[in-house]
C-alpha cells in the first residue's frame, strides 16, 4: 500500500494526537506503555505522510499505580471496581486535555491507556458533536461494579458513557450523554454471563464475530453504520484485542477468533470512505506482552486507513 498524499487537496487538516498512559483499570500491568509504543512505531509521520498536518499535544498524566496505591483509602470504590478515585481523575483529565488540545474542526488520535480512557475520550468528542461510535472490541465493555467478575474499570466505559455505573465515572462529560442507539459495536466474542444480559436489553448496535464470519466485514461494517443512522461524526474506538492474538499479540486480555489484518483494514477503510471519522481511540496495547511492537505497528497500518490511506 502506498501513501495518497495528494488525496487531501484542501487545507491541511490537523490530526491532534493526546496520550493517556493508563494501566489502573485493569490487572496486568503495561497497557501505560501504549502511547510510547504507538509512537515508536511511527503513528505521527505515518499519519502526516498522508497530509495532515500532525501535532503531538503529549500525554496526560496520570499517576502509577504504586503511587495510587499508596494514598488509597478504599481500592475497591463502590462495591466492586479497583482504583474508582484514580481512574475517575485520570477520565476527568483526558476529558480536559481533549477539549483543550483539540480545536473544533481537528481530528484526533487517543492513545491508551487501558479503554477506561475512553471514559474521558467519548464524553469529549460528544460534547462538540452528534457522535456516533464504533467500538471495535472482543469485549462489550458494558459491566457495571455488580456484574463485573473482576472489578476491572476497563470493563466498564460503555455503560459509564450510558450513564450507568458509580457517578465518579458517570459524572464525567454528562452534558452529552451518549444514547445507546448511537452505539455500534463490532468483534464482540468474549461477554460475561450478567453483562451478556444487559447488553442484549441495551439498544446498542451489536456485531459479533458470529455475523462477521456469517456475512463478512463489509456488510457488518454497513449494517453498524445503518445502525448509527444520520451522525455528524464518527469516532472509533479501536481496543487491539478486537484483532486475532496472532497478528496482534501485545494486549493483556487475548481471545482467539478474532478479525484478520484483512477484515480490519477493510473495516478502516469503509468507515474512512463516510468521511465523517473525526477521532479515534488505540488502546490495550501491552508492550511487555508483545513481539517486537507488532501490535503497535499494526495499530498504526490501521489508523492510516481510517486516515484516508489506500491501495487505490
Ligand atoms: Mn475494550
Amino acid at each position: 500500500m502506498s501513501d495518497h498524499p495528494e488525496q487531501l487537496k484542501t487545507a491541511r487538516r490537523v490530526v491532534r494526537i493526546v496520550g493517556a498512559p493508563v494501566d489502573l483499570a485493569q490487572s496486568r500491568r503495561g497497557t501505560d506503555m501504549g502511547p510510547s509504543a504507538l509512537r515508536y512505531a511511527g503513528l505521527g509521520p505515518r499519519l502526516g505522510r498522508l497530509g495532515y498536518a500532525i501535532h503531538d499535544c503529549g500525554n496526560v498524566r496520570v499517576p502509577v499505580v504504586e503511587e495510587v496505591i499508596e494514598h488509597e483509602t478504599r481500592p475497591l470504590g463502590e462495591g466492586n471496581a479497583y482504583h474508582l478515585e484514580a481512574v475517575a481523575h485520570v477520565c476527568g483529565a483526558i476529558y480536559e486535555a481533549a477539549a483543550d488540545c483539540i480545536g473544533p474542526d481537528e481530528q484526533a488520535v487517543f492513545l491508551g491507556g487501558d479503554h477506561s480512557i475512553s471514559i474521558g475520550t467519548v464524553a469529549a468528542m460528544g460534547a462538540r458533536a452528534n457522535i456516533g461510535v464504533l467500538w471495535i472490541d472482543a469485549h462489550a465493555d458494558f459491566n457495571v461494579p455488580e456484574t463485573s467478575p473482576s472489578g476491572n474499570i476497563h470493563g466498564m466505559p460503555v455503560a459509564a458513557l450510558l450513564g450507568q455505573g458509580p457517578s465518579a465515572l458517570t459524572a464525567i462529560g454528562t452534558r452529552s450523554r451518549l444514547q445507546p442507539g448511537r452505539i455500534a459495536m463490532i468483534g464482540l466474542r468474549d461477554l460475561d454471563l450478567h453483562e451478556r444480559a444487559r447488553l442484549v436489553q441495551s439498544g446498542i448496535g451489536i456485531f459479533t464475530m458470529t455475523d462477521v464470519d456469517e456475512h463478512g466485514i463489509g456488510d457488518v461494517t454497513r449494517r453498524a453504520l445503518t445502525f448509527l443512522g444520520p451522525v455528524d461524526r464518527l469516532h472509533v474506538s479501536l481496543d487491539m484485542d478486537s484483532l486475532d492474538p496472532e497478528i496482534a499479540p501485545g494486549v493483556g486480555t487475548p481471545v482467539s477468533g478474532g478479525l484478520t489484518y484483512r477484515e480490519a483494514h477493510l473495516l478502516m477503510e469503509i468507515l474512512a470512505a463516510t468521511r465523517q471519522v473525526s477521532s479515534l481511540d488505540i488502546v490495550e496495547i501491552n508492550p511487555i506482552l508483545d513481539v517486537q511492537n507488532r501490535t503497535a505497528r499494526m495499530a498504526v497500518d490501521l489508523a492510516a486507513s481510517l486516515f484516508g490511506q489506500r491501495i487505490l
